[in-house]
């Protein structure tokens, strides 16, 4: 039996933020399957989020995503929210659904066009003022198909200034947060490609400036955790964006594919200061459920990422410096993998417990009979999905 004791405050500190998008419809673009009981609008959405914390007490806050969670007044939802026992997070702006942003958004060469992806980010910035958000994410699909089709070195100059306008804008305790993605919807380039693009850009407009790491956004093999470390020793590692995947940004459950490199990014979190009260890093999700139940499919994944950070918070990083230091390889090692093959799972159903919360979130959410209620309940308007 694992002792939690060590680790139990430090448990605590864990909070995960959800995508208010998870709960919707999704699919690939092959297929968007629906489900019964889908949220119908962003109140919905807000509803079924607070499910998650309920059961798990792992997740307090959801990101929006503009302008999928419009809403006339979002103190309202604010409000809403807090009634539910969560709270309102990051602000996504998109900039990658309107047919004027088929050439670009913020790097597009038509003035007008560039104003206008301008503008929607300091719509989302007012909406911040109005949620009390602390975090705007831009995530841009900008970017090109064919060789030659445009100029890299004009766009990424245009993206400096465009986001040096919205970062004007960001408020004293607000953050500006840069996300990169390797390839797609652009198939050749894209204008925030990798961490050290996003590094440069953010760099160049300020400290609360930061960059966003999608686990789902590198080439295969890639090394994510020494990115981890990378961006949290030069301070900038804004937010995680959770997710698993085995070929492409698949966007499935978190720990899914690789519980092994969820295990390694957190050490590294860990080490680097990353987590919980110790720096500003925020967890978030950000997953799609194709073909499972959504609430359950992200109480799964806040679990994921609890276990792995207890294992990684049970690594005898005394002992592991000393053996690093020796040169001790295979103990090193072996050290790092004891904490790994470490099974928390029935000690954190205790912590759980110890905390008045249920020992099994799964199985709570499973017989709380909340799934056949919104199965009941939501009977005509029209399901959030994807681009709605
Ligand atoms: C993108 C990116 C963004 C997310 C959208 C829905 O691939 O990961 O973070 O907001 O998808
Ligand atoms: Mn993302």
């Amino acid at each position: 039996m694992v002792d939690l004791a060590a680790i139990s405050s430090r448990l605590a500190e864990q909070a995960i933020e959800l995508p208010s998008w998870a709960f919707g419809n999704s699919g690939t673009r092959f297929k968007v399957f629906a489900q019964p009981g889908v949220p119908r609008d962003p109140y919905e959405k807000i509803a079924d989020a607070a499910q998650v914390h309920r059961h798990t007490g792992l997740a307090p806050t959801v990101a929006l995503h503009i302008p999928w969670d419009k809403v006339d007044s979002y103190a309202d939802l604010a409000k809403r929210a807090e009634d539910h026992g969560v709270a309102l997070g990051t602000i996504n702006s998109n900039t990658f659904q309107d047919d004027d942003y088929k050439l670009g958004s913020v790097t597009h060469r038509d003035d007008r066009i560039r104003r206008k992806a301008i503008d929607h980010h300091f719509e989302c910035i007012d909406i911040m003022n109005e949620t009390g958000s602390r975090d705007l994410k831009i995530w841009l699909a900008d970017g090109t198909n064919y060789p030659g089709q445009d100029d890299m070195r004009g766009r990424q100059d245009r993206l400096a200034d465009s986001l040096a306008k919205i970062y004007e804008r960001i408020g004293d305790n607000q953050r500006l947060v840069l996300e990169y993605k390797i390839f797609e919807p652009s198939f050749y380039h894209t204008d925030v490609p990798d961490w050290g693009t996003s590094y440069a850009q953010v760099s160049a407009l300020g400290d609360r400036a930061v960059v966003c790491l999608d686990t789902g956004h590198h080439a295969p093999s890639t090394n994510i955790e020494f990115i981890v470390m990378q961006l949290l020793r030069l301070g900038k590692l804004g937010s995680f964006d959770f997710n698993s995947r085995f070929y492409a940004d698949d966007d499935l459950i978190v720990g899914a594919a690789d519980p092994f490199q969820l295990f390694r990014i957190l050490v590294e979190v860990i080490r680097g200061g990353g987590y919980g009260g110790d720096g500003d890093t925020a967890f978030m999700l950000d997953q799609c459920h194709n073909i499972e139940d959504k609430i359950p499919g992200q109480i799964r994944s806040v679990l994921n990422v609890q276990e792995m950070t207890a294992r990684a918070l049970l690594v005898d990083t005394a002992a592991l410096d000393a053996a690093q230091r020796a040169g001790d390889v295979l103990t090193a090692n072996g050290l790092f993998m004891d904490a790994f093959y470490t099974d928390v799972r029935p000690a954190l159903a205790e912590w759980r417990a110890s905390r008045g919360l249920p020992e099994d979130p799964m199985r709570a959410y499973a017989e709380s009979g909340y799934a056949a209620t919104i199965v009941a309940d939501r009977v005509g308007g029209a399901q959030a999905g994807w681009g709605a």
